[in-house]
């Protein structure tokens, strides 16, 4: 065993190439893994171990991996006792009820004596038990949402993300159970081992300052001198904008990290307050 920070990830699914791109963007030089069990960062001590995502709360709760990337609902449903750390931003679905298309559900005690066709039994129990109502639970591990045309149940209660999957089984979204993403959890007795809590905080201030660059962006502009003012109030700016004069005399450039979803909110009121020569650059990495 080395003393390495050991992070397990999804192997072969939908969080695997985000969860690489993450890490990359931290800094980390991983090399291409395809068939092994693990590989060893470049540059910095932390082993990757490449999971089924079924088994990474466990691997982490049990010790086997200090630290994981998981779905929120896989954690949930395997009720694993691990820290979870920090929400990462992708990976987002719902797990919702699924009914079918000429059918409507619209409050949890309309369950009630239902048939429901499920990957996710514990928290589909635990909504059950928290509203109240007894319903029979059928446990499919794939292809849950042919389960009411088959006739085997009345509804699903199944992992969500663009609705496409529903519709195609004639079915429709309904109820949501649970909102999930991509989460950092960590073994709850990380804190004890003194150089592994040290590569783990340097690890966390990277994630956190990549998670901040994704939703920021650096905005470029020439601002006509009279403007200036009012073009600074229209700047959701992180801190205040950079402004300096250009060889026209008349104009400056005003740079400016803004919050990435503001852009199009604003961009209208720039223009209008004499902004010209927008750019909006992605921002690679932000210390803050
Ligand atoms: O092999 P392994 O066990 O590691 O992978 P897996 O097949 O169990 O999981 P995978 O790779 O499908 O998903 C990994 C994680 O991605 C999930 O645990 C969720 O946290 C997250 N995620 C995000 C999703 C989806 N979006 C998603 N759309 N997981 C599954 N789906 C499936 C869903 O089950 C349904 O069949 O996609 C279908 C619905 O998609 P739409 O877009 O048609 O609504
Ligand atoms: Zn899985």
């Amino acid at each position: 065993m080395n003393g390495n920070l050991k992070l397990a990830i999804q192997k072969k699914g939908r969080l695997t190439e985000k969860s690489l791109d993450l890490l990359k963007n931290c800094g980390l030089e991983i090399d291409s893994y395809k068939e092994r069990l693990f590989v060893s960062a470049r540059n910095f001590n932390v082993d990757i171990l490449f999971l089924r995502d079924d088994d990474i709360p466990e691997y982490v709760q049990d010790g086997v991996a200090d630290i994981g990337i998981v779905g929120g609902n896989v954690i949930e449903e395997k009720n694993s006792e691990v820290n979870r750390v920090r929400n990462l931003g992708f990976g987002k679905c719902k797990l919702m009820f699924g009914i079918p298309e000429e059918e409507s559900l619209e409050n949890p005690a309309e369950l009630q004596d239902k048939v429901i066709a499920t990957s996710y039994p514990e928290i589909l129990n635990k909504y059950l038990d928290k509203n109240s109502v007894s319903a029979k639970i059928i446990e499919i591990s794939g292809s849950v949402e042919i389960a009411p045309t088959l006739g085997v149940a009345d509804y699903v209660c199944d992992i969500v993300s663009t609705g496409t999957t529903l519709k195609m089984n004639k079915l429709k979204k309904s109820l949501t159970v649970l909102e999930s993403q991509a989460e950092l959890i960590a073994n709850k007795k990380l804190s004890e081992n003194l150089s592994k809590i040290n590569l783990f905080n340097e690890l966390i201030s990277r994630i956190d300052s990549a998670l901040t660059a994704k939703k920021s962006k650096y905005l470029m502009m020439n601002v006509p001198g009279e403007s200036l003012d009012s073009i600074s109030k229209i700047i959701p700016s992180l801190k205040s904008p950079t402004i300096m004069p250009l060889a026209d005399q008349e104009l400056f450039a005003v740079h400016a990290v803004i919050p990435a979803d503001r852009f199009w909110q604003i961009v209208e009121d720039l223009k209008a307050n004499g902004a010209s020569g927008i750019l909006l650059l992605p921002i690679e990495n932000m210390i803050v």
